[in-house]
């Protein structure tokens, strides 16, 4: 049996054809995103901006290019208003916006230090809509999303997509081109045995955070019943997408060092859109005090603390954060 494609998965769905026709753009401009990323080298298009390569052309960073491809193919959806991306400072309007069209908040390429060394990357992406006719207000609430999804560029290239209830996981088919349906309906296990953080920053985290890593830490010689593993790839999408397959709890919290600047991430192209997704698949995704799709954003390029994933280990992060309050 061969496995659906995603047009054939988002036809049979009762999606309004105009976000259909957006989530394909999507979809190519992920493609196209792999397919820079796979001969990056070639480009000259490895290392950072405003380097010149050996032929003294000027490189653009990936980061830049994949913006760049998202802008380009997704302008061609009819009812895309604006675009909101980690690479732009403002807010790109493509047209007067009415009530119903779609705003697409996007981080191009995530987790961008690990190209030099071929490790996974990704691309993260929500879609929400305009509430009223010549409403420029991009900053919704994440319970807002009518969808949300990424691409992990990884061994193989996958898509995964929630428009609602259900988590689908496409892989790109080399030769076709398609992305298939290979991982239908996608959970969270609720329990876990492998946590990520980067352990690196644990001076500045806060008794919460050091007593949950502590005792996961001390495994059976501590509180809980059984060993931990740590696993950190310092690419979100890599981590969760870890996460949604086999389970386990991903921070980056606030800590003393990044709680002036609000946390790491950034909620409206990356905490959001992951959040969306956990829950979809039956997960949890907190601040540690609220949930991550109640907050009211203030500005597009927000960073907030991160913590998400099985949970059972979320719902004791919150109990400890509760704890300390
Ligand atoms: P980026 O958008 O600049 O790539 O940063 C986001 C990335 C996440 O993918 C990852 O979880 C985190 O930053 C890694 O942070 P650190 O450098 O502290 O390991
Ligand atoms: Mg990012």
């Amino acid at each position: 049996m061969t496995e659906k494609t995603l047009r054939r998965h988002l036809t049979e769905s009762a999606l309004d054809p105009n976000l259909i026709f957006l989530l394909e753009d999507i979809a190519s401009a992920c493609r196209v995103v792999a397919n820079r990323i796979r001969n990056g080298a070639f480009e000259g298009n490895l290392g950072s901006a405003d380097a010149t390569n050996v032929q003294g052309e000027t490189q653009k960073t990936l980061d830049i290019l994949a913006n760049d491809e998202f802008e380009r193919i997704c302008a061609n959806s009819p009812r895309l208003a604006a675009l909101v991306s980690e690479e732009v400072e403002e807010v790109t309007w493509l047209k007067e916006p009415q009530a119903g069209d779609y705003l697409l908040y996007f981080d191009p390429l995530d987790g961008s230090s690990n190209l030099d060394v071929n490790l996974s990357v990704g691309s993260i992406f929500a879609v929400m809509q305009v509430q009223s006719d010549g409403d420029r207000n991009v900053l919704l609430a994440g319970r807002k999303q009518v969808c949300a999804g990424y691409a992990l560029y990884g061994p193989s290239t996958t898509f995964v997509l929630t428009t609602g209830s259900e988590v689908s996981g496409f892989t790109n088919e080399r030769g076709t081109g398609d992305f298939r349906l290979t991982h239908p309906a996608m959970t969270v296990p609720h329990e876990t045995s492998e946590f990520a953080i980067n352990t690196s920053r644990y001076r500045y985290w806060d008794q919460p955070v050091r007593r949950y890593v502590d005792e996961c830490v001390a495994g059976e010689e501590g509180i809980r019943e059984r060993a931990f593993n740590m696993r950190w790839t310092a690419s979100m999408v890599a981590d969760i997408h870890r996460i949604l397959t086999r389970g386990g709890v991903f921070l980056y919290p606030a800590d003393s060092e990044n709680r002036a600047a609000g946390g790491k991430l950034r909620l409206m192209y990356e905490a959001n859109p992951m959040a969306m997704i956990i829950e979809n698949a039956g997960g949890v995704a907190t601040t540690g005090n609220q949930p991550i799709l109640d907050l009211q954003p203030t500005g597009p390029h927000q960073r907030v603390p991160v913590i998400m994933g099985s949970k059972s280990e979320v719902d004791r992060l919150v109990r400890y954060h509760k704890a300390e309050a």
